[in-house]
């Protein structure tokens, strides 16, 4: 196992530090304390051929100039808080309203544009990164004073392991998850619409025109949604349902996981051979699926186009504070807010 650590780039006076963790089977992945952003994920294919698996750049400035969360934490909430209000017993809390009159991913000063302070553990068959950070009482109008800590971590099994700790001195709400956009072709090589996708949920959150949870839950059965026997991605995108018409022809859902721990995510690319399985503590994801990716820049020298990176964001059900028939993401001051989520690199 190694570590390498060097400077990606400066912000306000402030060197930003990239880590690059390399287990013995040759795989590795790059990650900056700003946004705890992953940039990179090598990884083999069939042939044995290692390639970047992730949408991610080389240096500061592009991340600066457009990035639509690449690689990075979300927080102190993930998704949508619809008219940026909630409450919590009787009191009620405006948050930043990033996205017309809503909030998105913690506002425009969220997780993901934060330098967060950075070490390094090495054990004998695992590397980690811990990034913490102290969210102030009242940003982005978030109540409570939020100590964090998020640990990437890589083993030798070809596994990177997210885990989320945090503390807040006042009830607040968190729900965090990592926004990396996969693309296993390698190097960026096609789209991810030949992708097969396999999730154990017979439920989405049906979205309302501002891509908000309605608190509807609908059947996967029989529709492009249904992904428990796998699915091309391609098959969903070019469908005339509703739903996938409204977030501009792709997937940008909640789903709700049937099961933890249980292979309840698998990704796959038939042409490189290489296989993503996700295994998470949450009860839903959010398959979102590049459908506004803009066109104009390189990412890693290949042109950005729509569908060229898909997420699959592990989080809380979003907007549910405001829909109490789901998990909610309250955390009651002093509570932990503890969760985890691993990412298995494979070969078909
Ligand atoms: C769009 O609606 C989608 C979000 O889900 C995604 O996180 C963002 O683009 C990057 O706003």
């Amino acid at each position: 196992m190694e570590v390498l650590k060097d400077v990606f780039g400066e912000l306000n006076g402030q060197a930003i530090t990239s880590y690059t963790l390399r287990n013995d089977s040759g795989m590795e992945f790059t990650c900056i304390d700003y946004g705890c952003t992953i940039t990179r994920i090598m990884v083999p294919d069939k042939n044995g051929v290692k390639e970047n698996v992730v949408l991610g750049y080389d240096t500061l400035e592009e991340y600066l100039n457009y990035s639509p969360y690449f690689g990075c934490i979300i927080g102190r909430i993930s998704g949508r808080i619809k008219n940026a209000t909630f409450t919590l017993d009787d009191e009620a809390f405006t948050l930043a309203k990033n996205e017309n009159e809503n909030h998105l991913h913690g506002g425009d000063n969220g997780f993901h544009n934060v330098i967060w302070s950075s070490s390094v553990e090495t054990k004998a068959d695992e590397a980690n990164i811990v990034f913490s950070y102290t969210s102030p009482d009242g940003e982005e109008g978030f109540p409570g004073n939020l100590k964090l800590q998020v640990t990437y971590s890589l083993n030798n099994e070809n596994e990177i392991v997210i885990s989320y700790q945090g503390v807040s001195d006042q009830k607040t709400i968190v729900n965090l998850t990592n926004h990396s956009y996969f693309n296993l072709s390698g190097n960026l090589k096609r789209t991810i619409l030949a992708h097969e996708l396999t999730l154990k949920s017979d439920g989405f959150l049906e979205l309302d025109p501002s891509f908000i949870p309605t608190g509807k839950v609908l059947s996967v059965e029989d529709t492009v949604f249904d992904f428990r026997k796998g699915l091309q991605i391609v098959q969903g995108v070019n469908s005339e349902h509703p739903q996938i018409k409204l977030v501009g022809g792709g997937y940008d859902h909640p789903f709700l996981l049937n099961a933890n721990h249980e292979q309840e995510i698998t990704l796959v690319d038939y042409e490189s051979g290489r296989k993503l399985e996700i295994e998470t503590d949450e009860p839903c994801v959010v398959l979102y699926t590049g459908n506004s990716l803009e066109e104009g820049f390189t990412i890693g020298g290949v042109p950005s186009e729509k569908h060229l990176g898909l997420c699959l964001e592990t989080q809380l059900p979003p907007n549910m504070i405001n829909n109490p028939n789901f998990p909610s993401a309250v955390l009651e001051a002093n509570e932990v807010y503890s969760t985890k989520t691993k990412y298995a690199f494979k070969l078909i």
